[in-house]
């Protein structure tokens, strides 16, 4: 298996030299055992250039191998859904105070505060991203991305060795997934469209059979009074372009993205009007290094990784934004932040410090420039431009001002604190694990409080994630305190992974999500409570419309406010989809 592999792996980067256009063996030398081009023996191999052609088919069987076919693989017509399903469930999922008032369920009790109350204006829907949802991992044309080979060939990456080669199958049941949402009462659909099945190499030539496909989605979605809301980047970087020029990590990607974007706009911008760009950049950014062996190697050190991709981001980004207002006036544009609310572990100075460090690197990273005049915060730009160019006054002013909201996913919070050994000696050590942020996390309050969650924990596989609803108030004041967005906060994702769900075989049970019901049930009324406040809350997406791929958990971790039961590919709405839609039910203007 190993020799196999590693056999290959050399194959891999002979065959990423093999350009379908003309194309030099960049960045030094060849890989110890790369195939190179037949040639008269020469040992300046970074001269050699080629127009020998690669096919989509040649990367994948290169790279991936073997895809799981699913058994439906044509486009399914949806049937009307049943009227059962949409029976919400018993008052005991409303919280304690309501017991005993056996009419509580339906009764103005549940409109416990007349201050409240959502806008007409007030967008929502239910979220999924394309590699986590559709499967048809090869079909129609689609080139194969990072993630298919991080689940196929990186042993242990995901933690079942799960890929999304067949996930939801949404790409043939999406007419049943947009009819279900309909008959809850979803007015919008927020979904990625996959890079690679558009451009199956990243650039060069465009998949029709793509476009039509994704046509028929937006189609769908308008037909059942559903709005598509389109993310074009969620993280499945098409495997031609990390291996051409290492993906994120090279600003050539910012040419091929904003082409990318320039077919979509002009082909959905008339029946699309809300846009995300990219999805979590502190995210998939940290994502770099790439395991080695897999993909082409880089020289950048490992810890200056994530800036030169966020560098790239912002320039591909922005220059998206404005070539979008050209040819979309009328169009809201945005990228998805995300991250925690951090709450200082004591009232020290040195914490004070930490947290302000901790924006900095977190969400400040993209949303100073982004709102507040094109630059880095001073605590990154102090770190990265040791290395990094700096942003040309053009480019400042590009990205200053690309976004028309503050789109943050804002699932949970964590206090923040100084690194034990100090900020100061943190910085002065490059391998301390802490740096370049310097910050310390951990959702508990100190022993001397107790040592307690600040709340319940989502499943062990997504530790990163507690209910910590109470301080969603104070995060949505700061994000438009600090970034002051023109357009408002809107949340693009929040959600829950109830704990041990993918242990549940009743399927009463795993519809009775408790505490994902009370999650949005708590974190609906948080963003109430904000707005009523003062805070511009513009609109909020569930993360997710079904369960789906984790990434790196497989499908042992579970987020849908749908059950999916893998084998049958059947839905079911749990009680958290009841919750969250009965929040507009109850407080959103008529
Ligand atoms: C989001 N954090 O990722 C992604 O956009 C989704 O694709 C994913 O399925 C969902 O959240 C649930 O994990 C996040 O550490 C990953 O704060 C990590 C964090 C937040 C969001």
């Amino acid at each position: 298996m190993t020799t196999q592999c590693s056999l290959l792996v050399s194959l891999l980067f002979a065959a990423g030299a093999l350009a379908q256009e003309s194309y030099t063996l960049g960045n030094g030398a060849a890989p110890s055992g790369t195939v190179v081009p037949n040639a008269t023996s020469t040992s300046n191999v970074t001269s050699f250039t080629t127009t020998m052609d690669i096919t989509v088919d040649d990367l994948w069987n290169l790279y991936v191998g073997p895809v799981e076919i699913a058994e439906v693989n044509t486009t399914v017509e949806a049937t009307p859904v049943p009227s059962a399903d949409l029976i919400p469930p018993p008052p005991h999922f409303y919280g304690s105070q309501y017991m005993g008032y056996e009419s509580s369920y339906e009764s103005e009790l549940y409109k416990a505060n007349a201050n409240w109350s959502f806008p007409k204006t007030f967008w929502w829907g239910v979220a999924s991203a394309a590699y986590q949802v559709e499967g048809a991992a090869k079909d129609e044309g689609r080139g194969p991305t990072i993630w298919d080979v991080l689940t196929h060939r990186v042993t242990g990456y995901t933690v079942a060795n799960q890929t999304g080669d067949i996930a939801d199958n949404q790409y043939y049941l999406y007419k049943q997934d947009i009819a279900r949402i309909a008959a809850i009462g979803t007015p919008a659909y927020s979904f990625s469209i996959a890079w690679s099945r558009i451009f199956p190499y990243g650039r060069g030539p465009v998949n029709e059979q793509a476009l039509a496909h994704y046509e028929d989605v937006i189609d769908t979605c308008i037909e059942y009074g559903v709005e598509p809301i389109v993310t074009l980047y969620h993280w499945d970087l098409p495997l031609y372009l990390q291996n051409t020029y290492g993906g994120w990590l090279s600003e050539e990607i910012v040419d091929d993205f904003v082409e990318y974007a320039r077919v979509v706009f002009t082909r959905f911008g008339s029946k699309v009007s809300k846009w995300a760009t990219v999805n979590e950049p502190s995210v998939f950014c940290g994502t770099y290094p790439l395991p080695a062996g897999y993909f082409k190697s880089s020289s950048i050190p490992a810890k200056q990784q994530p800036f030169y991709c966020g560098q790239s981001v912002l320039l591909a980004h922005s220059r998206a934004y404005r070539l979008g207002k050209q040819l979309m006036p009328n169009s809201t544009i945005f990228f998805k932040n995300n991250g925690g609310y951090k709450i200082p572990l004591t009232n020290s100075t040195a914490d004070s410090m930490a947290v302000q460090r901790a924006w900095d690197f977190g969400e400040g990273l993209w949303a100073n420039p982004t709102f507040l005049g094109g630059d880095y915060p001073a605590s990154v730009k102090n770190y990265t431009s040791t290395f990094l160019r700096d942003f040309t006054a053009a480019e400042m002013r590009m990205i200053d001002g690309s976004s028309d909201i503050f789109a943050h996913d804002a699932y949970t919070s964590q206090f923040t604190s100084a690194p034990d050994i100090g900020i100061a000696a943190c910085l002065a050590n490059s391998s301390d694990p802490l740096f370049p942020t310097c910050a310390n996390t951990t959702y508990q309050y100190p022993a001397s409080l107790g040592g307690w969650d600040l709340g319940p924990a989502a499943d062990p596989g997504s530790p990163w994630l507690h209910k910590a609803t109470d301080w969603v108030p104070r995060f949505l004041h700061y994000m438009q305190d600090t970034w002051k967005p023109a357009g408002g906060v809107a949340v693009t994702e929040f959600g829950f992974g109830e704990p041990f769900e993918q242990l549940k075989t009743i399927l009463g049970d795993i519809r009775s999500d408790y505490r994902r019901t009370m999650y949005y049930h708590d974190y609906m009324e948080a963003i109430l409570q904000a707005m009523s406040e003062g805070v511009n809350v513009v609109g909020t997406l569930g993360w997710s419309i079904v369960d789906n791929l984790e990434w790196a958990q497989g499908y042992t971790v579970k987020f849908g406010m749908q059950y999916v039961n893998l084998t049958t590919q059947e839905r079911s709405f749990k009680a958290s989809y009841f919750e969250y839609v009965r929040a507009f039910q109850v407080y959103q203007e008529k």
